[in-house]
């Protein structure tokens, strides 16, 4: 898939129309790239966030997605959302695709053409990295977002070893 690509890194440093965040339901930050993206982009991010609408305290619900704008990032857009939390879902797969497939629909509906993905839920939220490479790679591949320059950065050899067969399996 050409317009899909894999890469080592720091997500903050992507010079694309809009990052995705690994937020959580709140949307107010928290640890991993999400704390990592609020520290970049500096405290316009956060002052965004909070203007997102809550219902009881949740911005985002689990699977859905939300856009501010990057602060002080190169970045356009944030894209903030929320994937499974691995061990407590009951549907983990579905919930992870709909993270990917709402960010990506929200990217299309602002005019992006370039968006940048960490791995959703492969972190805190427990989700083991081969099964979320599957549901990455199918997600991302549907005909809807060909028009879309699709990148992953991911944090880290290891991950990169596991997901890089999943989405170039002719490498192998
Ligand atoms: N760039 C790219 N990937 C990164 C970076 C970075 N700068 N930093 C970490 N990762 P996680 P989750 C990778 O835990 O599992 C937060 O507290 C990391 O190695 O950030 O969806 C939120 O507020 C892993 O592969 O997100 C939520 O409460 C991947 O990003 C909760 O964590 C995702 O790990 C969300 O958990």
């Amino acid at each position: 898939m050409n317009n899909i690509k894999l890469t080592i890194g720091d997500i903050t440093t992507a010079e694309v129309d809009a990052i995705v965040n690994a937020a959580n339901e709140v949307m107010l930050g928290g640890g991993g790239v999400d704390g990592a993206i609020h520290r970049a982009a500096g405290p316009e991010l956060l002052a965004e966030c909070r203007k997102v609408p809550a219902m009881n305290g949740i911005r985002c619900p689990t699977g859905q997605a939300r856009i501010t704008g990057a602060g002080e990032l190169p970045a356009s857009y944030v894209i903030h959302t929320v994937g499974p939390v691995y061990d407590e879902a009951e549907n983990p797969a579905e919930l992870l695709a709909l993270a990917y497939r709402n960010s990506l629909l929200l990217a299309l509906e602002n005019q992006c053409q370039s968006i940048a993905f960490p791995a959703i839920s492969c972190g805190v939220f427990g989700y083991p990295l081969d099964a979320a490479a599957e549901v990455a790679f199918a997600t991302c591949s549907e005909q809807q977002f060909k028009s879309l320059d699709i990148s992953f950065y991911l944090f880290g050899n290891r991950i990169f070893e596991i997901w890089q067969p999943v989405f170039n399996p002719a490498k192998v």
